[in-house]
């Protein structure tokens, strides 16, 4: 079994970390191959809270995808890995806990890619983002072209993608990419605020994640009408009346996630 992918538990935390450090983390079928398992797990564990996604070595995050592998596909093969990719990356953003990409060094291609599925950005003064594609004589694969202007809007997202210039990680904030630029180590901050989510209402943080993935493209009316559904939804569960019972009481909530 290849260790391109490493996981490793920290009570109710997931750690996923891609780890190919010599290439800069680079995606070849070994990291595909770990993150789709990564992913069919979590899909269905209970017991993990929060998920941190990030990158071994002090360099990158992820440098985009493996370029040796990719000089030599053919127009079917990498059409095939891209569709691989943004099956695995739309399976990481559907997860039904909050997932953070802790960003320290390089995000480019690929890599800005996977940070953008997840759901928080967290980028420390190290982190360089961008999709540099063009550069290469290829565009972004694995959903850049779509997350991305979905995330910072037409203009920020043409700028990226058809200059290919790299931002750091003030830039990034401007723009609505990084969630967050904290001091220290990325890795570091991404876990403290996976530890506070761990202690919120499970079912409350999935419906959250539901009600702002799947409407994101629905017209406002859809959208609130689905939010709705999913706030009453709150209202059959065990969470709820812990949440307010314990806000009323003056005391910490103590959620089951049912
Ligand atoms: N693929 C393979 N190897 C890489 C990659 C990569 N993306 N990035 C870095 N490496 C390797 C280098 O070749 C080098 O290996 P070696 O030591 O054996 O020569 C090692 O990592 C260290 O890299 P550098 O020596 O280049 O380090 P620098 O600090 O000088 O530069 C950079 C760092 C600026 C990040 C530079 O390495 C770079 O520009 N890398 C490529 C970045 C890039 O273009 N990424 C986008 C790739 S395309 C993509 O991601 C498309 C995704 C969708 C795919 C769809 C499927 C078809």
């Amino acid at each position: 079994m290849s260790d391109a992918v490493q996981r490793t538990r920290d009570g109710s935390i997931e750690r996923i970390t891609i780890n190919r450090p010599a290439a800069l983390n680079a995606i070849n079928e070994e990291v595909l191959d770990g993150l789709e398992a990564a992913v069919a797990d979590l899909r269905s564990a209970t017991d993990v809270r929060a998920v941190v996604v990030t990158g071994a070595g002090e360099k990158a995050f992820v440098a985009g995808a493996d370029i040796g592998f990719m000089s030599s596909l053919t127009p079917v093969r990498a059409e095939l890995f891209a569709e691989r990719g943004q099956g695995i990356l739309d399976g990481l953003a559907a997860l039904p806990m909050p997932v953070i990409a802790a960003v320290s060094g390089f995000a480019l291609g690929g890599g800005c890619e996977i940070a953008m599925a997840c759901d928080l950005i967290i980028a420390d003064a190290t982190a360089r983002f961008g999709q540099p594609e063009v550069k290469l004589g290829v565009i972004p694969g694995f959903g850049g072209t779509q997350r991305l202007a979905r995330r910072v809007g037409l203009s920020n997202a043409l700028d990226l993608c058809l200059t290919g210039r790299m931002v750091g990680a003030e830039e990034a904030l401007r723009m609505g990419l990084a969630s967050q630029v904290v001091e220290g180590k990325a890795a570091d901050a991404a876990t403290e605020i996976a530890r506070g989510i761990t202690s919120l209402g499970p079912v409350a943080l999935r419906l959250c994640k539901r009600a702002i993935h799947e409407n994101v493209d629905a017209a406002l009316s859809t959208a609130q009408a689905a939010e709705r559904t999913l706030f009453g939804m709150c209202f059959a569960t065990e969470d709820q009346k812990e949440g307010m019972a314990a806000f009323l009481e003056k005391r910490s909530a103590a959620f089951q996630g049912r």
